[in-house]
C-alpha cells in the first residue's frame, strides 16, 4: 500500500486516537505497531488525517485469465497497484514470448481479440513492440495512449519447451539422466521397450554429448511424472533428433519403464 498524508481523502470529525505510528514489515496487525496516545504534543488537527491506497498488485506483474489451464489467457498487467489489459494491435508471438518467459515458460503464440474473453479495467499497453530480449514485458516499447476497446484485449498461449527438444533428468552429471523429449509443449518420457545403444547415441547426438551412449533401462534415474510421449524407438544412431527415429506415439507403458542414458 502506499501512505498518503494532509488529509488527502478529506478530514474526519471526532477524536484523533494515534500518533506517531511505526510498524515495521512484521507486524501482522496494525494494533502491535509502536504509537503515541499523546495527540497535544505532536500539534494534531484533523488537516493531518493520515490515508492510505491498497494495491492489488505489484506494477510489472502480469496474470493470464480466462484460459482452460495456467499456461494460457487474457494477459493482464499490473499499472498503479491495478490489474489492466493489453490492446492487441501489432501484438505478436514476439511479445507473447515475452510473456510467457516473464511467467517462467519457454515461449508463446499470440491471440487478439478477446480471444480468451474481454478484460474490465484500464488498457495499460498499445501497440507492443518487443525485440524479444526483454525479460519482462512492461519493458517493451509500447503506448499507453491507446485507441482500443477490450474486444482488443490480447491473450497468450505459453509452452514449457520447444517441440523435438530433449533433456536429460536427474543423473550425476550433465551427460547422463532420464531421457525426456518435448511433444505439443510439454515434456515427456521414453519407454525402454527396445531402447538400445543407438537409441543413446542419438540422444548423445542431439544434446552435443558425443556419439556413443549407453542405454539405460527401469527408470534407472527415477521415475518422470508427466505422460509417456515415445515407445518403441528404432534409432540408426546418426539422426540429428530423437523424434526422427521411428517410434510409435501409443504406449503401453509406466514410469517405471523410462528410459536414461548415460553418453560417453
Ligand atoms: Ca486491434
Ligand atoms: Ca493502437
Ligand atoms: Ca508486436
Ligand atoms: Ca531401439
Amino acid at each position: 500500500g502506499t501512505a498518503l498524508s494532509s488529509a488527502y481523502f478529506g478530514q474526519g470529525n471526532g477524536s484523533i486516537f494515534l500518533a506517531n505510528v511505526s510498524c515495521n514489515e512484521a507486524e501482522m496487525f496494525f494494533e502491535n505497531c509502536t504509537h503515541d496516545f499523546d495527540i497535544l504534543s505532536y500539534n494534531c488537527s484533523h488537516s493531518k488525517d493520515a490515508g492510505v491506497m491498497c494495491l492489488s498488485c505489484i506494477d510489472g506483474s502480469i496474470r493470464l485469465v480466462g484460459g482452460t489451464n495456467s499456461k494460457e489467457g487474457r494477459v493482464e498487467v499490473c499499472s498503479g497497484g491495478m490489474w489492466g489489459t493489453v490492446c492487441d494491435d501489432y501484438w505478436d508471438n514476439t511479445d507473447a514470448s515475452v510473456v510467457c518467459r516473464q511467467l517462467g515458460y519457454h515461449s508463446g503464440t499470440a491471440f487478439g481479440s478477446a480471444y480468451f474473453g474481454q478484460g474490465t479495467g484500464s488498457i495499460v499497453m498499445d501497440n507492443v513492440h518487443c525485440n524479444g530480449t526483454e525479460s519482462l514485458l512492461k519493458n517493451c516499447t509500447h503506448i499507453t495512449e491507446h485507441n482500443c476497446n477490450h474486444n482488443e484485449d490480447a491473450g497468450v498461449k505459453c509452452v514449457l519447451c520447444a517441440d523435438e527438444s530433449i533433456r536429460l533428468v536427474n543423473g550425476s552429471h550433465d551427460w547422463e539422466g532420464r531421457v525426456e523429449v518435448c511433444v505439443s509443449g510439454s515434456w515427456g518420457t521414453v519407454c525402454d521397450n527396445n531402447w538400445d545403444s543407438n537409441d543413446a547415441a542419438a540422444v548423445c547426438r542431439q544434446l552435443g554429448w558425443g556419439s556413443s551412449g549407453s542405454a539405460l533401462l527401469n527408470a534407472y534415474f527415477g521415475q518422470g511424472d508427466g505422460s509417456i510421449h515415445l515407445d518403441n524407438v528404432h534409432c540408426f544412431g546418426t539422426e540429428q533428433l530423437l523424434t526422427n527415429c521411428r517410434n510409435s506415439t501409443t504406449h503401453n507403458c509406466g514410469n517405471s519403464k523410462d528410459a536414461g542414458v548415460a553418453c560417453h
